[in-house]
């Protein structure tokens, strides 16, 4: 049908989060003016919220990079594309024959597409010839990835978003899906009102919890003794699963051994959680014919994230609730694709489909396609790559679509690992806190400018199609690598993204059936067969491990790695905001800025009071790193000794405050838990006025 108001429809896939979406993007004069659902997306059927329908201004911004700029004293100076790559080849050049290829990293972009990512993975192990490559993944759900590979097979959710509407209960522990993945939001919200139990565990009370049956309110970093209490009345009062424990799984009698001791007692004094509330939590799940447990970041970014992981994969194999319709294990994993920047292998030790780069047969696969020698080493992490440079052994860093001087941990010693490098390559839509410190920035396309794949949070690849031009000089990321590598000497060979999508099928197994015509208008659930077969719902006869058997993972509580002390009272939990994404440097150049301006300290009553806090105060934040200032809001949805923010807003730079704690496994950071001081700015009398005695 054609809408006389638009010159053209395009459907895509949102560009935000790990729902995604499908929307019909509609153009006049070559400028999106309206973005509307898809009605037959697979995980919208026909919703989307308020960043994908109306976040895309950013697009047309005027600070958008739109010709590749070349560091000049303090600032930045305009330069040809020739200028700006004669720089760079010079220069990566000049480090690989001083130091090695060692000496030089690269980040690949969780918001950019499958074929961006796998271009930039090849240009960093074929054209550079180091496998210093990593992802976004690192610090939100690479705990997730590890542990389930390592439980079940595979790194991905067991099954979809339409499982939710055919479970009866669910436990939502550590996220917050009506503010991070919103349209997943709505259906759980819509299965709770239809009837499903609904458990929802977080220090806050997250929206979700008014939809629920029972809300637990654990202290932060004590996740692994809420999963051990639940298990441990799973067994005590009779819902183990024996036939599908014996047929299925190993290891179930240490897990019953160790569980032993986490009786609801033992788990309240922990976590603080009531033990029959401990009780009642697991009778839902357990009595349930079908429950799934979905979580986010609340669990991953600890130092036991992966070690919780396992936890709820224990929990869900012990009830044998896994591998059917309405009974998944769904990681809501978050960037729009960094489930695929993983899965394609944007990742220092694997290629694509997790494969080893150490193992042989797999190395020689990718050097008989790209005719050159490959490293079987493995490569950096992103925390690596920052400790080695500050060291003084990586010298060069190519960072595309990641804004590490924002989010990552420990803001100073971000900075001083950038300042440390001889060279610096940003590419990104614009500029950043990290691009400050780059030598050669180079203008990319956003999502709606260019055309490939991400994959969503149930394993769905979707087709991303170009539906404006990329403005001035900008470039799409696919076409800037391949040219990069080129001029490094080594030709791709691409001429569109669908080239890198037929080399990822040709070299990859799960990927074999993959092909864009397939994908269709519905994408395709990864593993795809060589006949086009997806996967909704995975291990429905057998796991993917050796043996064809899932493993139980008996591991402790522990505590974690910053817990409240006198000097510092408080723990600071951070998260996000409904309107704003991440780094921010879209949504902040949107109307959304206008719904939430600048982000605020949630504190309990009981805290503020005691601290002579008013609601609206401007509060010091101190952690053993470093400091910030913020405004205050008192609320009684964050429970008493915590303090939560997000991350959104250079102006705040939260990141300040948090240390290098991270996953014992996965070096995944610790952001959920932060001991903090928390006062009033003295130098605003004005606003605080009975302050400074009681201080
Ligand atoms: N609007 C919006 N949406 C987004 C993003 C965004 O920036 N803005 N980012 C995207 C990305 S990259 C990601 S990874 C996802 C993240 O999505 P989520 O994981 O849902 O998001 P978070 O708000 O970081 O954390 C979830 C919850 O964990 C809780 N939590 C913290 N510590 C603990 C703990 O010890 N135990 C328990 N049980 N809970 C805890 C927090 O209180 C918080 O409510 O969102 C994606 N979607
Ligand atoms: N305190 C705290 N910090 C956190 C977290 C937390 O919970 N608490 N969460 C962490 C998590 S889970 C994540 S995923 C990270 C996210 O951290 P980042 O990945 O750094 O943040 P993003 O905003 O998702 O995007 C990174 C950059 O990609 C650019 N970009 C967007 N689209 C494109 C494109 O198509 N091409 C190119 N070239 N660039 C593009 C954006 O402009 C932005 O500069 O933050 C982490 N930081
Ligand atoms: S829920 Fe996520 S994928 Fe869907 S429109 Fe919102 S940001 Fe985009
Ligand atoms: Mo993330």
């Amino acid at each position: 049908m054609i809408d006389q108001r638009f010159d053209s429809t395009v459907t895509t896939t949102c560009g935000y989060c790990g729902v995604g979406c499908r929307l019909e993007a509609h153009t006049r004069d070559g400028r999106v003016v309206a973005i509307s659902p898809a009605l037959d997306g697979p995980a919208n059927e026909g919703h989307t919220c308020l960043k994908g329908r109306f976040a895309h201004q950013f697009g047309r911004h005027r600070q958008r990079l739109t010709t590749p700029l070349i560091r000049e004293g303090d600032g930045f100076r305009e330069a040809t594309w020739d200028e700006a790559l004669r720089r760079i080849v010079s220069e990566l050049e000049r480090v690989k024959s001083a130091h090695g290829p060692d000496a030089i990293a690269g980040l690949a972009s969780s918001r950019a597409t499958n074929e961006d990512c796998f271009a930039m993975q090849r240009l960093m192990r074929a054209a550079i010839g180091t496998n210093n490559i990593d992802n976004c993944s690192r610090v939100c759900h690479s705990p997730t990835s590890y542990a389930m590979r390592r439980s079940l097979g595979m790194s991905g959710a067991t099954g979809s978003f339409a499982d939710i509407d055919h479970a009866d209960a669910a436990i939502i522990i550590g996220a917050n899906p009506t503010e991070a993945h919103p349209v997943a939001g709505a259906r759980i919200k819509q299965a709770a009102l239809r009837g499903m139990k609904l458990v929802t565990i977080d220090p806050r009370r997250i929206e979700l919890a008014d939809y629920g049956v029972l809300h637990l309110s654990p202290r932060a970093g004590t996740n692994a003794a809420v999963m051990l209490g639940l298990q441990h009345v799973v067994a005590r009062d009779g819902f183990v699963d024996h036939d599908f424990v014996d047929r299925r799984t190993e290891g179930y009698d240490e897990l019953a051994e160790l569980i032993a001791q986490y009786t609801p007692d033992e788990v309240q004094r922990i976590t603080g959680v009531p033990a029959a509330d401990i009780e009642a939590a697991a009778h839902i799940y357990a009595e349930a014919g079908e429950a799934c447990v979905i979580w986010g970041l609340g669990v991953t970014e600890h130092k036991y994230g992966s070690e919780v992981v396992r936890l709820i994969c224990n929990l869900a194999l012990m009830t044998g609730k896994v591998g059917r319709p309405g009974s998944a294990l769904l990681p809501m994993r978050g960037q729009n694709n960094v489930q695929g920047s993983s899965d394609v292998g944007a990742l220092p030790d694997t290629y694509s489909g997790y494969r080893r780069v150490g193992d042989e047969e797999v190395a020689r696969s990718f050097e008989a396609k790209w005719g050159v020698p490959l490293s079987r080493e493995k490569g950096y992490t992103i925390p690596q790559m920052l400790d080695a440079a500050v060291d003084g052994q990586l010298k060069a860093m190519y960072i595309f679509g990641e804004d590490p001087a924002q989010t990552d941990p420990d803001t100073h010693h971000v900075v001083a690992a950038l300042e440390s490098l001889d060279f610096l390559v940003c590419q990104d839509i614009f500029q950043t806190e990290t691009t400050k410190y780059a030598d050669v920035i180079l203008p990319a396309a956003t999502f709606l400018e260019k055309e490939g794949t991400f994959i969503n949070a149930e394993r769905r690849i979707q087709l991303v199609e170009p539906v404006v031009a990329p403005p001035g000089e900008a470039r799409t990321d696919l076409e800037i690598l391949t040219t990069v590598s080129r001029a490094l000497g080594h030709e791709m060979g691409y001429t569109c993204a669908e080239d890198v999508m037929d080399e990822i099928a040709a070299l990859t197994p799960d990927f074999a059936g993959v092909t864009y015509e397939r994908l269709g208008r519905s994408g395709l659930q990864w593993p795809v067969a060589p006949d086009g077969t997806d996967a909704p719902i995975l291990y429905e006869e057998e796991f993917t491990l050796p043996g064809g058997k899932a493993r139980f993972a008996p591991l402790p509580y522990l505590p974690p790695g910053s817990e409240a002390s006198d000097e510092f009272p408080l723990v600071l939990v951070t998260g996000r905001r409904l309107m704003h994404y991440n780094a921010g440097t879209m949504t902040r150049r949107t109307a959304n800025l206008d719904l939430f301006p600048s982000d605020v300290l949630e504190i309990h009553p009981d805290d503020a009071e005691r601290l002579w806090i008013s609601d609206g105060d401007l509060v010091s934040v101190r952690s053993p790193v470093g400091r910030i200032e913020i405004e205050a809001q008192v609320t009684d949805s964050i429970e008493r000794g915590h303090v939560f923010t997000a991350f959104h807003f250079p102006e705040v730079r939260t990141n300040v405050l948090i240390g290098q704690s991270a996953d014992v496994n996965t070096s995944c950071p610790e952001y959920k838990v932060m001991a903090v001081d928390v006062r009033p700015v003295q130098e605003e009398p004005s606003r605080m006025p009975a302050l400074a005695a009681g201080d």
